[in-house]
């Protein structure tokens, strides 16, 4: 039985088709940089927004059933899972991403959960064998409690560090068992309000602690896929511990976690750190943690995390360069960690969305490897390091000299004389060509 049974399969039908439900970039088989778009992209269904959230906000109800059908938190469960894997068919996506508890009700105890969790955990497994969908990572929420008022890792109540681990635990075990690449940490309570109550210290030595024990869980049940952090700057927290890339990363390594961790970028959530979607995707890249990507774009007016579905091109083009110059995705992929708006409350609007990001991609693909095949952007960029690759340079870059040979070397030189153009106008010019060639 079909649940979106008025929304036909999705095809490619080329840019110059006007049916909005259909592609007009997204063609899943065509090849891009040496592998088809399929392989490129790995995107992914999220959970959560696609059939669990309703619209609700903090001043109105819920505008969309994502009941499906079903009465009993239970039977809604079962229903999700219908309506998810049908919603990947129509659509494509091969991949997708949950929260524990968008799988599953919580029920009275964590043992119910645990039931619950296995219940659905059956169907989804039967699910995947039919479709061939496979599971890109799963999380825990160990954010939206109340239990989790004060923290998870960070709480100042170990009673809610040990719930925590609990449910991590259990989350691993399901996503190892649906064969996920990949298992994500959001610290969605992991941070503090005031100083005036906090032990600092404390938190984030207790944060390391739940990682660390996670990281060894993993390996002793055999999970293969990455683990990841997804670095946020606020929201729900004024001080979330994991800032952006680099806060993470330092945090990794100051705690002997980074050769076992990677990074899950987001773009809204680089938006809110004051950062490029690129700068994020850059940092992770050359610092060998990139990892996977949540899809979604903010709103440059607004101070929130808004989850939009992506439609800007130049970020997703920008996005799609660092991830070809990191050799593309091993584990991980586009999961849409994005949401239609309020008003978009008709199924026809969840899957147009879907198609709007899946084709900004696509574009961003198509345009990230004509910026390499072009060349001209990147051999500025070697030119303009050149002075590296002979002479003084030569011997900083090798540590052939010491300070003092550095500073006869410039009381020698006496002044710079060798300036060259940083060109940003042209080369934004260039990136207008290749995007757009001729009209
Ligand atoms: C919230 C986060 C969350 C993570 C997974 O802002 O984006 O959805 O991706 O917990
Ligand atoms: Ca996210
Ligand atoms: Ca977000």
């Amino acid at each position: 039985m079909s649940i979106f049974e008025n929304i036909p399969y999705i095809k490619y039908e080329g840019a110059e088709s006007d049916n909005p439900l259909a592609f007009h970039y997204y063609n899943a088989d065509a090849k891009i940089g040496g592998k088809t778009m399929r392989e490129q992209l790995k995107f992914a269904m999220s959970y959560w927004h696609t059939l669990t959230a309703d619209g609700t906000d903090m001043f109105g109800v819920g505008t969309q059933d994502k009941s499906f059908g079903g009465k009993t938190p239970m039977e809604v469960a079962q229903r999700r899972v219908e309506a998810g894997f049908e919603f990947m068919d129509k659509l494509g996506l091969d991949y997708f991403c949950f929260h524990d508890r968008d799988i599953a009700p919580e029920g009275e105890t964590l043992a119910g959960f645990q039931k619950n969790l296995d219940i659905i955990t059956e169907k989804i497994e039967e699910k995947m064998a039919q479709t061939g969908k496979k599971l890109l990572w799963g999380t825990a929420n160990c954010f939206a409690h109340p239990r989790y008022m004060h923290g998870a890792g960070t709480s100042p109540n170990a009673d809610s560090f040990a719930y925590a681990a609990a449910q991590i635990k259990k989350c691993m075990d399901i996503t190892h068992r649906l064969g996920g690449t990949g298992y994500v940490f959001w610290g969605g309570r992991e941070g503090y309000e005031t100083l005036l109550n906090t032990d600092m210290k404390r938190e984030l030595d207790n944060m390391a602690r739940l990682l660390t024990l996670a990281a060894d869980y993993a390996d002793r049940i055999g999970f293969k896929g990455d683990l990841y952090i997804e670095p946020k700057p606020k929201e729900p927290t004024k001080h979330q511990y994991d800032f952006d890339a680099s806060t993470v990363i330092g945090f990794l390594r100051g705690y002997g976690l980074d050769k076992r961790f990677k990074l899950n970028i987001e773009a809204n959530h680089a938006t809110l750190a004051g950062h490029t979607f690129q700068h994020e995707l850059c940092v992770a890249r050359v610092n060998s943690m990139f990892g996977s990507i949540d899809a979604n774009q903010g709103d440059m007016l607004l101070g929130w995390d808004t989850d939009q579905f992506p439609t800007n091109v130049y970020d997703t083009a920008l996005c799609m360069l660092e991830v070809l110059r990191a050799g593309g995705f091993v584990n991980g992929g586009l999961n849409f960690d994005a949401k239609v708006r309020r008003g978009s409350f008709t199924p026809e609007d969840w899957f147009a969305a879907y198609i709007a990001g899946m084709d900004t991609f696509a574009l961003g693909l198509i345009i990230a490897d004509r910026i390499i095949r072009d060349g001209r952007i990147d051999a500025f960029i070697a030119e303009r390091y050149s002075s590296w690759n002979s002479g003084i340079g030569k011997q900083i870059e090798e540590g052939k000299v010491t300070l003092e040979d550095i500073s006869a070397y410039a009381l020698e030189m006496g002044e710079v004389k060798t300036m060259k153009s940083g060109g940003q106008e042209r080369l934004e010019a260039v990136l207008n060509q290749i995007m757009f060639g001729a009209q």
